[in-house]
């Protein structure tokens, strides 16, 4: 095969899936965007990938690790699915069975993740049965090259010459025929000029329908989102406002951190792709296992329990030294304590789990959502409804516990349950299964590599010790004094 035949080949391919993706999110608008081939396998990735192998890219890609996740897949996608062109111009059949085993495994991804059911299969198999017909149209159907077949062309047989039966005119000695009979060179492209122009047509036409589809797909299920219905949302007033902050608690110096963490400028931590949209009018929260009292509750029944409002600082266990994966918001919510008490936990029940719509969980130790610090079923951020990557409409906020073991986001169930029974989603991964917060500080000015002036200096920052407190802080400057 030459390789501008393999050319036209993988163009084939990479059309194929490029329709198959596209028609797929489509779909996915009606089946939810956790439906959509690239986030569920790339979801699959998330949940499965050796632990190892996630810090390299979280090292590598930050915060922008989901969407390195989602074009690497992509990249990979298209790769595959141009070798799989290649193949399918020698056999039809081995594309079509390669197109089979990506939807296969699109399928597995999609309905294997949490709180999925068979129509999420949908999007997969759809895109799958459009990607194998595209194919079908390059290398066997209308679209097809012609007369350039696609198996491989049958060498010609070596035959002699054919006899010249006209005599010969009288050539010019020395000088070429002007035409050289027989050996024509070979074309330099497959097909007829036409058949190409319909081939490149045909590939840009459903490359351009498929961007749409996936573009337009995408857009609609962002419209599909629940932002208007935050919006909508109206926080009741909290039986206990949240204590005034002491005077001084905030310098108000440009290079530290504000006392309260804007929501904009909260770190977002966690394993979603697509945040979830959760529809406040259908969410529940059920409150099960080893209780005596089976508690569900719907958004209306939260918001009309009394609210406390209480300054947490929510930190992750990846926050290095120095680090930004910490806040402190003014949280409204329900104490999880009085939610507790009335579900009445049985013996032995000494873990909650926290499960979050997309099946993601944190075991959080029942003693320490009653021991009297302010763990919160929270509903708001900073005096608005939960951002919705934040949690929207629900979530855990516990003071003292780092986020991966206690501050579930999109919460739908408080399963009760023990340490022994039940390994929560970052327990099998290598970590803890009980996570208190170090007390840690960190100084925000000077900055490393300040350019400082001789005189005095202001040094600030903050420190952390969530339901303990802090009562006073220490700096020293090289090997001086404590002060
Ligand atoms: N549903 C869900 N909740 C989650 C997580 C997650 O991956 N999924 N990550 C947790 C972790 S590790 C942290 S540090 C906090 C971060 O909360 P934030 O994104 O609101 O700052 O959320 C916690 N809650
Ligand atoms: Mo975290």
């Amino acid at each position: 095969m030459s390789s501008t035949t393999r050319g036209y080949a993988a163009l084939a391919g990479v059309t194929a899936a490029a329709v198959a993706i596209g028609s797929a999110e489509l779909v996915a608008v009606l089946t939810g965007p956790r439906s959509a081939p690239l986030v569920a396998v790339g979801g699959l990735v998330v949940d499965t990938v050796p632990e190892p192998l996630k810090q390299l890219g979280i090292a590598l890609f930050g915060t922008y690790d989901k969407i390195a996740l989602l074009v690497g897949t992509g990249l990979l996608l298209a790769a595959f699915a141009a070798l799989l062109g290649v193949l399918s111009r020698r056999r039809l059949a081995i594309g079509l069975a390669g197109v089979a085993a990506f939807a296969a495994l699109g399928v597995a991804a999609a309905v294997t993740r949490a709180g999925v059911g068979p129509a999420d299969a949908l999007p997969s198999l759809l895109g799958a049965g459009l990607g194998a017909a595209v194919l079908w149209a390059f290398v066997a159907g209308p679209l097809e090259l012609d007369p350039w077949p696609w198996s491989p062309p049958t060498p010609p047989a070596a035959e002699d010459p054919p006899p010249s039966t006209a005599p010969p005119t009288s050539p010019s000695v020395g000088a070429p025929p002007p035409t050289s009979a027989g050996a024509s060179p070979p074309p330099s492209e497959p097909g007829d000029p036409a058949s190409r122009r319909r081939f490149l047509t045909g590939a840009g036409a459903l490359v351009g329908a498929a961007g749409v589809a996936g573009l337009g797909g995408r857009w609609l299920a962002g419209r599909r989102g629940v932002s208007a219905a935050r919006e909508a949302v109206v926080l009741p007033a909290p039986v206990a406002p949240a204590p005034a902050l002491p005077a001084g608690a905030d310098l108000s110096l440009t290079q530290l951190a504000p006392y309260v963490t804007p929501n904009l400028g909260f770190y977002r931590i966690d394993t979603a792709l697509v945040v979830p949209q959760v529809d406040p009018e259908t969410w529940r929260l059920r409150i099960h296992g080893r209780v005596r009292n089976e508690i569900e509750l719907s958004f209306a029944d939260l918001l009309a329990r009394p609210m406390v409002e209480r300054y947490v600082t929510l930190a992750c266990v990846s926050n290095e030294v120095g680090g930004d994966l910490v806040g402190n918001a003014r949280w409204l919510g329900v104490p999880i304590r009085e939610l507790l008490d009335e579900a009445e936990p049985q013996e032995g029940a000494d873990q909650v789990v926290g499960r979050s719509v997309d099946g993601w969980t944190c075991g959080t130790p029942t003693a320490v959502l009653r021991d009297g610090r302010d763990a919160l079923l929270a509903v708001g951020m900073n005096g608005e409804p939960l951002p919705v990557e934040h949690g929207f409409p629900a979530r855990m906020v516990v003071p003292g516990l780092y986020g991966y073991v206690s501050a579930c986001k999109w919460i739908t169930e408080l399963e009760l349950t023990s340490f022994a029974d039940f390994d929560a989603y970052w327990v099998p991964r290598g970590w803890s299964a009980q996570g208190p917060v170090k007390t840690q500080s960190r100084i925000d000015t000077p900055r490393p590599r300040n350019r400082l002036t001789a005189g005095a200096v202001t040094v600030a920052g903050v420190a952390w010790a969530q339901h303990r407190g802090i009562s006073r802080v220490e700096v020293r400057v090289d090997d001086g004094p404590w002060r």
